[in-house]
């Protein structure tokens, strides 16, 4: 039976593609593990059937709340300090092992790769390398790592502490507009540069005694492959350390940062190479090949946009969900002078991502929907019976304080020709606000966007895709997984392997068949284009009269 979306015309694809792989080059099977905020995934893909052959997820909350004191896979520390527990990760790491163990045999996988949530700092001392190299197998992770630490716990993205950092470490590079320049990204409070200088000016004897700072992504990438693992580009570019063009550490970023920050990060390794084997405890534990192979680790947005099929310029993913998240491929690492967006060096080794997030995605389509007493079919109903430009009936949709554009009040703003009474209107005026406001918002990047890719719970509403797709004038592709973070990190381990076997494939070939928009592509409307390049105007004003 195929999986749902998935043509005869894309299992004859990956069957192109994976056939030979077989023929000499192993089993084609890889595994993607995210280590994201709230769970830890593991994820098979299955070249020879051309399937994502399995999907284990592990709630954090579930298994550790107790142990580690978290809430929504994070600890609360107050004043805005976000940590989680790296400790916690490895056991995880543990467990997400069993559950594979049991469901396949792990003895078929060629090689692994993965990603982290971003900007998370793990601060590890000198027994790290030695620890790591000489794990016993009779015996869990945890209790082998536990005095690995210099810091027991990890700041994670959701830290907000860092505000003073953030302006010194700007103010040292010379500027705001010099440090986008260098690293690609202003200084954020979650990064990890800003965070580790946190660390430095408030736990200087902690700082000293730290051997190695890894992400989130190369700590987990360190556990599998036995030995300290640097980060991998795509990460590296959310720590406001990293010269994006170059593609290393920037001496003038990690200056500005911390002391001996140099001493502290291990090289960023190619992305186009494995790390190492994998680890021994790993092969007698859970059965894995000894030629199984480790593929660097990256983010997860960098990861996904490999799972989203993002790996030329052009293409463009947009995640429906609590917000907007809007991820595109470029060929330049372009940058928002206002901080409308982050910028990360893709893991493809040769493009970048931009990165947008809108606050109030199916945050203000609730809103509309519950103001009008409206379930999601009488919300679509209205969707239907309305016209495209709404008559000119637009809304700036402000339930909350918004990231991008920067509201920092909520308020919503009606133009004036939108009546608070009117349904219809109003449904269709929070859903073309919010698909002009990404196509506004995205201006920066100088991507002209050729194809949507849409994930998350509101793009299974065909209505609001049809309105996404006129307002940009382009396909918009319906996309089947909700673990791109893990199916990217699987398809940079496939794409690795082929190219360690002596037979590369180019990024296309690798993620097409398993990221192709099977049979749920949306059509734009040629006639609404003129409609809402009109619309998209009349917005523009809109949005500046409000911010003026
Ligand atoms: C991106 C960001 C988050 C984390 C968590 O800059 O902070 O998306 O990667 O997933």
């Amino acid at each position: 039976m195929l999986q749902p979306g998935l043509t005869s015309e894309t299992l004859a694809n990956r069957e192109r593609c994976c056939g030979n792989i077989k023929k000499g080059f192993g089993m084609g099977k890889y595994l993607g593990i995210d280590a994201s905020t709230q769970s830890m995934t593991g994820l098979v893909i299955d070249c020879e059937s051309g399937r994502i052959g399995l999907e284990i997820s592990l709630n954090f909350d579930e298994h550790f709340a107790a142990a580690y004191g978290i809430e929504n896979g994070v600890i609360d520390l107050g004043d805005g300090q976000v940590h989680s527990s790296p400790l916690m990760w490895a056991q995880a790491l543990d467990l997400l092992f069993e559950r594979l163990q049991d469901a396949c045999d792990l003895s078929e996988l060629d090689a692994v790769s993965g990603s982290g949530q971003q900007h998370g700092t793990v601060y590890l001392n000198d027994t790290a390398p030695e620890r790591l190299a000489s794990l016993d197998p009779r015996s869990a992770l945890a209790g082998q790592l536990s005095d690995i630490f210099s810091r027991a716990t990890a700041p994670v993205w959701m830290d907000t502490s860092t505000t003073a950092q953030c302006r010194e470490i700007e103010a040292q590079i010379g500027g705001r507009t010099e440090l986008i320049r260098l690293t690609g990204n202003t200084a954020f409070e979650r990064f990890s540069g800003p965070q580790i200088r946190k660390f430095w000016q408030q736990d200087p004897h902690g700082y000293a005694q730290t051997d190695c700072i890894a992400l989130v992504s190369s700590y987990v990438a360190s556990l599998l492959a036995g030995q300290l693992v640097g980060i991998d580009a795509g990460d590296a570019s959310g720590t406001n350390l990293m010269d994006i063009r170059r593609r290393c550490w920037s001496p003038r970023a990690l200056r500005a940062a911390a002391p001996e920050l140099d001493d502290k990060l291990l090289p960023i390794p190619p992305a186009d190479a494995f790390v190492g084997a994998i680890s021994p405890y790993f092969v007698a534990r859970y059965g894995l090949s000894p030629s199984c192979l480790v593929a660097p680790f990256s983010g997860d947005n960098p990861s996904s946009l490999i799972g989203l099929g993002l790996v030329k310029p052009g293409r463009v993913a947009l995640s429906l969900g609590t917000s907007d998240t809007l991820f595109a491929c470029m060929d330049e690492p372009r940058s928002s002078e206002l901080g409308e967006g982050a910028v990360f060096a893709s893991p493809d080794g040769e493009h970048f991502m931009a990165l947008i997030c809108f606050l109030n995605g199916s945050l203000a389509r609730e809103a509309v929907r519950d103001q009008y007493g409206l379930d999601w079919q009488g919300f679509t109903e209205w969707l239907v019976k309305t016209p495209p430009g709404n008559g000119g009936a637009q809304m700036l949709p402000y339930f909350s304080a918004e990231i991008v554009p920067h509201i920092p009040r909520p308020g919503v703003v009606r133009h004036a020709s939108l009546e608070p009474d009117d349904v219809g209107a109003n449904v269709r005026a929070v859903i073309e606000a919010q698909a002009l406001s990404s196509r506004l918002h995205s201006e920066w990047m100088e991507v002209p966007v050729t194809s949507l890719s849409v994930t998350g719970g509101a793009s299974a509403n065909t209505e609001i895709l049809k309105v996404f797709a006129n307002v940009h004038g382009c396909p918009v592709h319906r996309f089947q997984t909700t673990n791109s973070a893990a199916l990217g990190a699987a398809l940079r381990a496939r794409h690795l392997h082929l190219k360690a076997c002596g037979s590369p494939a180019s990024w296309p070939d690798v993620v097409d068949p398993f990221t192709g928009a099977g049979d749920s592509t949306i059509a734009p409307d040629p006639g609404a284009r003129a409609v809402y390049d009109q619309a998209l105007e009349q917005y523009r004003k809109l949005e500046h009269g409000h911010a003026g």
